[in-house]
């Protein structure tokens, strides 16, 4: 089976989501876990990079030339594969001499800067082909695999090496189905691409909950050669209330033996990241016994250190109370699986029916309240700024469900409506954003339908702007 030390398997980190950067402090701390946990790739594309997608043309000016090329360096230093990813997909003509001219041009500059392997990425940009290389291609799949191998054998002729990975514009299971970059398009990958670039994709959905093993062998079948897993599990720059500090989980061990690697792209903001590389690292060593919830435990344990504070040290059970709350997109932490089921009983049952369920919620949600506000007290203060806007929201529910809660439980008030000083209209849960957030609901089965909410806005007399 491939390890991480055996370097055609490749296994780490690409930085390749929406939103800031990792700062250069933030790149070294990676590198020496990397280095420390025997991982070998770190694949450079921040979709927020500007000369990464938008200004895919232009060189970079010295001084980020310079920067590259120390991180480069660093890489080699650590023991780990630097490649450097390129998006040019948003607006590149594939019969432009000029475009294709561009692609060398920047391939050349990182290679002056020392850098060796490159991906070409085309997800995530318009399903739109220009009329011409319609007609000289037939389709987006061979326009890019023609465009790529291109790239690719110049780069061989500059240094033989040099290795590649291709994003597909179908990169995950759904987007085949739905024929996203035209029929057959990783059929025509599987024939046209030049059988030694690797493939990225991200399994049966952008977000997989699972990757199974026959779900990549079947794609090996039509790319013909195994898939890299560019794995999204943790990502969170598609939604800015989440972060994901959750277990590497939902992919058996066998997966590692049916794939050429799985690199990781985590949550934008890097502090959070520690309990997703630590628990990856323990699946890629694992044996046929593979525990999510143990290597999160191990994992939570070893990322305590991070949260020491100005004041009294903070408690392993509270930090796994705060992480459980932020576990996974598809799952919660036990503990945040308890407090939910509590909350939502105390809040759709009559008070004679509550029993143990309200001591167990002000126990809960009184730590977790407490926990949130130790956060204020981290010595890391980018780990505070990371979690901050995050945390507060949770603050706040909690805080508003508190209330509710003491209220109903004092018969007394039985008919005086509840309200909140610290929660009023508009500055709770106000804004543009929220008001259509709440047009539209969301069933568990993926469909929507309009909420009963955007009935009643539209009545007479109902006005988003009135006080
Ligand atoms: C994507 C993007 C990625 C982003 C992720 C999560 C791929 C291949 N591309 O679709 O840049 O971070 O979703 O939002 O995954």
């Amino acid at each position: 089976m491939n390890t991480p030390a055996d370097d055609t398997f490749l296994s780490g980190v690409i930085e390749g989501f929406y939103g800031v950067p990792w700062t250069l402090p933030e790149r070294r701390e990676l590198l020496s876990w990397m280095k420390a946990w025997g991982l070998n790739t770190y694949v450079y594309g921040p979709k927020d990079d500007v000369h990464h997608r938008t200004l895919w043309r232009e060189p970079y000016p010295q001084d980020d030339a310079e920067e590259l090329r120390s991180r480069i360096e660093s890489c080699r230093n650590h023991g780990v594969r630097f490649w450097y990813a390129l998006g040019p997909g948003l607006d590149i003509r594939f019969s432009s001499d000029s475009d294709r001219a561009a692609l060398r041009g920047r391939i050349r500059q990182l290679l002056d800067l020392g850098c060796r392997d490159f991906c070409l990425l085309f997800d995530d940009i318009p399903d739109v082909m220009d009329p011409g290389d319609r007609q000289r291609w037939g389709s987006f799949a061979a326009a890019q695999c023609d465009v790529v191998n291109d790239v690719y054998r110049w780069t061989l002729t500059r240094n033989p090496q040099s290795r590649f990975l291709f994003c597909p514009t179908p990169y995950c299971g759904r987007m085949a189905l739905r024929e996203l970059g035209g029929p057959d398009y990783l059929g025509v990958v599987g024939r046209e691409l030049d059988p030694a670039i690797g493939v990225f994709w991200t399994g049966p959905e952008i977000i997989s909950r699972e990757i199974t093993v026959e779900h990549v062998r079947e794609l090996e079948s039509v790319l013909r050669r195994p898939v890299v897993i560019w794995d999204n599990l943790q990502a969170n720059d598609y939604d800015g209330h989440r972060f994901f500090c959750g277990p590497y989980s939902g992919r058996p061990p066998a997966l590692r033996g049916a794939v050429s690697g799985i690199l990781l792209n985590p949550n934008t903001e890097f502090p959070l990241n520690f309990v997703p590389f630590r628990t990856f690292v323990d699946y890629l060593r694992s044996d046929g016994s593979w525990n999510p919830r143990a290597a999160y435990r191990a994992a939570m344990a070893e990322w305590l250190p991070h949260f020491e504070t100005v004041a009294a040290p903070l408690k392993l059970d509270d930090l796994m109370l705060l992480g459980d709350c932020y576990y996974l997109p598809y799952e919660d932490g036990d503990a945040a699986v308890e407090l939910w089921a509590v909350t939502q009983r105390l809040i759709s049952k009559p008070r004679s029916d509550w029993g143990a369920d309200l001591q167990a919620f002000e126990s809960l949600s009184g730590r977790l309240r407490d926990t949130c506000v130790r956060m204020t007290e981290l010595r890391r203060r980018p780990l505070f700024h990371a979690l901050n806007r995050r945390i507060w929201e949770l603050r706040e529910e909690l805080d508003l469900l508190a209330r509710f809660v003491r209220h109903r439980s004092d018969p007394a008030l039985d008919t005086v409506p509840f309200e909140s000083d610290f929660h009023r209209p508009q500055t709770y849960r106000g804004g543009l954003v929220a008001r259509l957030q709440g047009l539209l609901q969301a069933h568990p089965d993926g469909s929507f339908t309009p909420s009963p909410e955007a009935a009643a806005a539209g009545r007479p007399g109902i006005s988003q702007n009135s006080p």
